[in-house]
């Protein structure tokens, strides 16, 4: 079969050129591909909500590839085990209510279930800032992920989305944009991020669930990040709470909860 390189190149450029255009406007934009984004843009799709989700990385997955120091198995919860079986990922009891599974499979697993129901995933797309408008979060500012490692002046471009979900994990990114251009105006105690607390799984499994939420008109945090935000404790590898708070996050914006 004969083969042109440059139509392979056109092929390429084409498409994702058409995807692109197709993130401009969405009814939810979804930062961060880790655990808890990869599930919240999964539920949204199915609900038939346009999704987008841009991840800064080469690869989605977040911190969820690596297990525990690199043991590349997680552990869930009973709580959650609802979620593993949703999208079809195989799991070990280890002990009563202590169930693992295989990192690799999960995340690929969670990957392929966001893609099917309908989520388009951007990665290598770094989100640097927000739009807002009336007080309200309305888009995102974007731009190549080289462009920040490389240091260039490059001005971004714009989405506009209906809702935001901060999925960016310890760091919460977007939360910290907010503060940083707008002052303390998140719904938390001191109305900036209340810092994440040391190591206990089984209070921060409970507080990344119910620290999910919206804490400024149109931007949601869901995962490591809502404890981030709201000072809820850290729990190591275990997985459930991820999991629970991406659903969390859809059943809200959904109006489910
Ligand atoms: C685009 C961005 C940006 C940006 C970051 O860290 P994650 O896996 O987040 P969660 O909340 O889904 O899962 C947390 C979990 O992995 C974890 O760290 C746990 C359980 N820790 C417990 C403990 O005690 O340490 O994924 C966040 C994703 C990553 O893929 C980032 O690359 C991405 O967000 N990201 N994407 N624009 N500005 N910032």
């Amino acid at each position: 079969m004969h083969l042109e390189d440059v139509t392979i190149s056109k092929a390429i450029i084409s498409r994702y050129q058409e995807e692109l255009l197709e993130a401009l406007e969405s009814d939810v934009a979804v930062v961060g591909g880790g655990p808890a984004g990869l599930v919240a843009a999964y539920y949204l799709a199915r609900a038939n909500k346009k999704v987008v989700l841009f991840e800064r990385k080469l690869s989605v997955g977040g911190g969820m590839w690596g297990g525990g120091m690199m043991f590349n198995q997680i552990v869930v919860q009973d709580e959650a085990l609802p979620i593993l079986k949703e999208f079809g990922i195989s799991y070990t009891t280890f002990q009563e209510g202590y169930y693992t599974a295989s990192s690799v499979e999960a995340v690929a697993a969670l990957t392929l279930g966001a893609v099917r129901a309908g989520a388009k995933i951007y990665n290598l797309i770094s989100v640097e800032d927000v739009m807002v408008r009336d007080n309200r979060v309305t888009g995102l500012v974007i731009n190549w992920t080289s462009v920040d490692v490389a240091r260039l002046h490059v001005d971004p471009l714009s989405v506009q989305c209906t809702y935001v979900i901060d999925c960016t994990g310890h760091d919460a990114r977007v939360a910290s944009m907010v503060v940083k251009k707008l002052g303390p105006v998140l719904k938390t105690k001191s109305g900036s991020l209340e810092g994440e607390k040391p190591m206990w799984a089984e209070r921060g499994e409970m507080a990344t669930v119910a620290n999910t939420g919206e804490i400024y008109p149109g931007l949601f945090v869901a995962g490591m990040a809502a404890n981030a935000v709201c000072g809820g404790h850290r729990m190591g590898p275990i997985f459930g709470g991820m999991l629970l708070s991406g659903r969390r996050a859809a059943r809200l914006i959904l109006g489910e909860e």
